[in-house]
């Protein structure tokens, strides 16, 4: 079954497309809880206005500028043989068996998820514009909103109702008009979308780490085990992530102190030095989307050749055991490239 919520976008230079949401309600597959990966804005139409995506990669556009000191906050994962995938998958049909040998060449990935102040810095240089911006909207937990803003929402994504798709959300309004980023520049940016992200790492001379090697980055090291720490949600009753404590999704009880976002440098790092790489956002990767993983060992795997949705991993702060145990190593989740939320973020990464 598939549902189609249509609402009339402004795009100013534009008006002449179409765009819409296509919620994709799947009778086979448990509910959307935050991972959201029901939620997908999508181009149907895009007559003789496309929108320029491919300016966002223009190297004109993107000269990589901090190019000296590329690796300063990344840290180098050698290259080697690792172990991604679970037999013990938790939800089969997205794909996390098997079990499987990868072996990459030398990397460095960013410690942090990249925050509001990085991203300003990016948006300040190039004059970017998110796609949120550009298609004016994007979907933000009902639970984080004011009351004002809830009030003038009429739609309700079907499947996942504490999603509403709100005007002016962006990056540097994650709640809509009314709000801004003053106090969390240090939170990880969120609204932004794969093309969003690719285009910022490009501007750093960087690129989006490929899910193996975010998956190894989340690993931290050890061999099969949940968590980038190990397999226990809580060693020694403390907080490692913050992913959503309460009953999902009317009672958030922020035992790990946050509702919404956190500081990328909160919670410890894992054993590679790593912060938040599960919890607080999810992040996209390189990949396009698949399922079906040969468990024969991959050489520097990066994913279908081609395809509509691309890989995220980790989870978010809207995360919880009860609806959306994704905040595992082995866990993925989908969206198509141009979709954006307020618990979708990424991290960049770059070859050594
Ligand atoms: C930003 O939002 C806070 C409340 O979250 C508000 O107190 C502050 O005045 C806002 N700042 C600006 C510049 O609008
Ligand atoms: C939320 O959950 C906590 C812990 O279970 C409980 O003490 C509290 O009363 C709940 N609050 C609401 C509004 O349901
Ligand atoms: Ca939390
Ligand atoms: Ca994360
Ligand atoms: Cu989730």
């Amino acid at each position: 079954m598939i549902e189609v919520l249509t609402f009339p976008l402004k795009i100013s230079e534009c008006i002449c497309l179409l765009y819409v949401f296509v919620i994709f309600a799947n009778a086979s597959e448990e509910k959307d809880c935050g991972c959201g990966k029901n939620l997908n804005r999508q181009r149907l139409e895009e007559s003789s206005c496309p929108v320029d995506n491919e300016d966002i990669l223009d190297d004109e556009l993107f000269k990589p500028i901090y190019k000296t000191d590329l690796t300063a906050k990344m840290v180098e994962i050698k290259g080697g043989s690792y172990f991604i995938g679970t037999n013990a998958p938790f939800f089969v049909a997205d794909g996390e068996g098997p079990r499987r040998e990868v072996e990459l060449n030398s990397f460095y990935i960013d410690k942090y998820e990249v925050s509001n102040a990085d991203f300003s810095k990016f948006v300040k240089a190039t004059e970017h514009k998110t796609e949120a911006e550009k298609f004016g909207d994007s979907f933000v937990f009902e639970g984080l909103l004011s009351d004002t803003v809830k009030n003038e929402i009429k739609e309700v994504v079907a499947q996942a109702p504490w999603w509403l798709p709100v005007k002016q959300a962006a990056w540097n309004r994650p709640e809509g008009s009314d709000s801004n980023i003053s106090d969390r520049m240090d939170h990880a940016v969120v609204h932004v979308s794969w093309n969003d992200a690719m285009a910022y790492c490009k501007w750093l001379g960087k690129r989006l780490p490929t899910e193996a090697e975010w998956e190894v980055t989340c690993r931290g090291g050890l061999n099969d085990r949940l968590f980038p720490w190990g397999n226990k949600l809580l060693p020694n009753n403390e907080h490692r992530t913050n992913i959503w404590q309460g009953e999902f999704p009317v009672n958030n009880t922020a035992e790990d102190g946050f509702i919404g976002t956190n500081p990328v440098t909160h919670f410890p790092p894992n054993d590679y030095g790593v912060y938040n790489i599960v919890g607080n956002v999810w992040e996209w990767t390189s990949d396009w989307w698949m399922t079906d993983h040969t468990s024969e060992k991959q050489i520097n795997p990066t994913g279908a050749p081609s395809g509509s949705d691309k890989v995220k991993k980790g989870g978010s702060y809207l995360c919880h055991k009860s609806y959306c145990y994704r905040y595992r190593c082995a866990a993925r989740s989908q969206n198509t490239p141009d979709t954006s939320a307020g618990n979708l973020g990424f991290r960049c990464a770059v070859s050594a």
